[in-house]
């Protein structure tokens, strides 16, 4: 039975749904062919007959799927350190972002800067998130908030997915924030009208987004977005609840949105929605701990109600200037209360699930992406346990 590579002697955390906790088999053996996983399992079951021109021996580090971060901004011009340094002398973000500031602050530096240059720092940040065993990433839109300049977000995401060894899913944020200058009703007819229409006839977006808050856009336009979304096919997420309860997680749900995103502020009516309709809690405490949140996401409530909890670091300039996901999983843990397992399992598994990718990555399963990534350590604790240390021996993307 040949393979292209097998590796022996390593602790799979398989993460497989039918296997309790993270799925983990000891003394286990996993074999890679043409790109995908052809065997994951104890040594003992491996065919006598395997054959591969490449055998590594793990010595039993520990092997789980490729990291996914599904939920980024990672595409943006200049960066917002001088409003950083004014949140730390006391000014909030919502006042920042109302006086001009905040996500407008990025639009501006966005809208200035040459595809090259988003390229160029996109392609650094990404390296630091692959670094840590990345091997997919959600982009969002959103800083251009205009047509030609959201579709050029796009376009550079998806240059990226053709450029770098990373599975890049991406996303329509144009409902991000109202643009300078511009008559709401006239900006959400631009995003009806002609940003879906044209980003699923090109297919520059996987899925659409939007920010339901009361300093962005209200239940009422983000559903005439989403309405547009499913008219051309395209799956939906919010940016819910993230500063206010203002029903987006129950809006999410309404439009059996893939993953409600944020959720500090929801409440037991939008858990309940986001259950029903196996939407995904993403949670982002990377934002929380920037803006000093106090209030964490209802937490308890989400695992009572089995609503799926995956994580990611939300890499944005503003709330979120983030770029590693070891460190989301610590924060996770540390802060809203996750286990070791919940925190694994949200930036594989979940994460998967929560960008409706779940049949293709986020297991060691056969049949799925031969995207893993090696550690070296003796327990899956230690990947959340430090701050700062990045225990990676190997990153394996599509079995290279
Ligand atoms: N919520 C956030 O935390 C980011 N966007 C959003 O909808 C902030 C983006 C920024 O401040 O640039
Ligand atoms: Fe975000």
């Amino acid at each position: 039975m040949r393979f292209d590579r097998i590796w022996r002697h390593a602790t799979l955390a398989t993460l497989a749904p039918q296997r309790p906790g993270m799925g983990l088999i000891e003394s286990a053996a996993l074999a890679v062919a043409n790109g995908r996983i052809a065997f994951a399992g104890p040594m003992s079951e491996l065919p006598a007959a395997a054959r591969a021109p490449e055998q590594i021996d793990l010595g039993g580090r520990l092997v789980t799927p490729g990291l996914i971060d599904c939920h980024t901004h990672i595409v943006f011009g200049g960066e917002r350190s001088a409003e950083f340094e004014l949140r730390l002398a006391g000014a909030d973000y919502a006042s920042i972002a109302r006086a001009g500031g905040g996500i407008l602050s990025t639009v501006r530096a966005t809208r200035a800067a040459a595809d090259e240059t988003l390229l160029i720092t996109a392609t650094e940040r990404l390296q630091a998130l692959m670094d840590e065993g990345v091997t997919t990433v959600e982009i969002k839109s959103g800083y251009g908030l205009d047509v030609p300049t959201e579709l050029r977000m796009l376009r550079v995401a998806r240059f990226l997915g053709r450029r770098l060894p990373l599975g890049v899913v991406t996303t329509l944020l144009a409902a991000h924030t109202l643009p300078p200058d511009t008559d709401r009703a006239a900006y959400l007819s631009e995003i009806t009208g002609e940003l879906i229409p044209r980003a699923s006839a090109e297919r520059l977006a996987d899925a659409v987004d939007g920010f339901c808050e009361h300093i962005a856009f209200t239940a009422t336009e983000i559903r005439a977005v989403f309405q547009a979304a499913r008219a051309h096919g395209l799956p939906v997420k919010l940016h819910a609840d993230q500063l206010s309860d203002g029903g987006g997680a129950a809006l999410a749900a309404e439009f059996d949105a893939l993953s409600a995103d944020h959720l500090e502020w929801t409440g037991e009516a939008g858990v309940a929605a986001m259950a029903r309709a196996g939407t995904v809690a993403v949670l982002l405490p990377g934002a929380f701990h920037y803006l000093r949140e106090r209030r964490i996401p209802p937490v308890a409530a989400l695992r009572r109600a089995g609503v799926p909890l995956a994580l990611a670091t939300d890499c944005n300039p503003g709330t979120a200037p983030v770029l590693s996901l070891l460190t989301v999983m610590n924060l996770a843990a540390v802060q809203f209360g996750l286990s070791v397992e919940e925190t694994v399992a949200g930036v594989t598994r979940e994460a998967a699930r929560a960008l409706g990718r779940l049949s293709d990555i986020g297991t060691l399963e056969v049949g799925k992406r031969a995207d893993l990534a090696i550690w070296n350590v003796d327990r899956p604790a230690e990947l959340v346990y430090w701050l700062g240390r990045n225990p990676l021996q190997g990153r394996i993307w599509g079995g290279r």
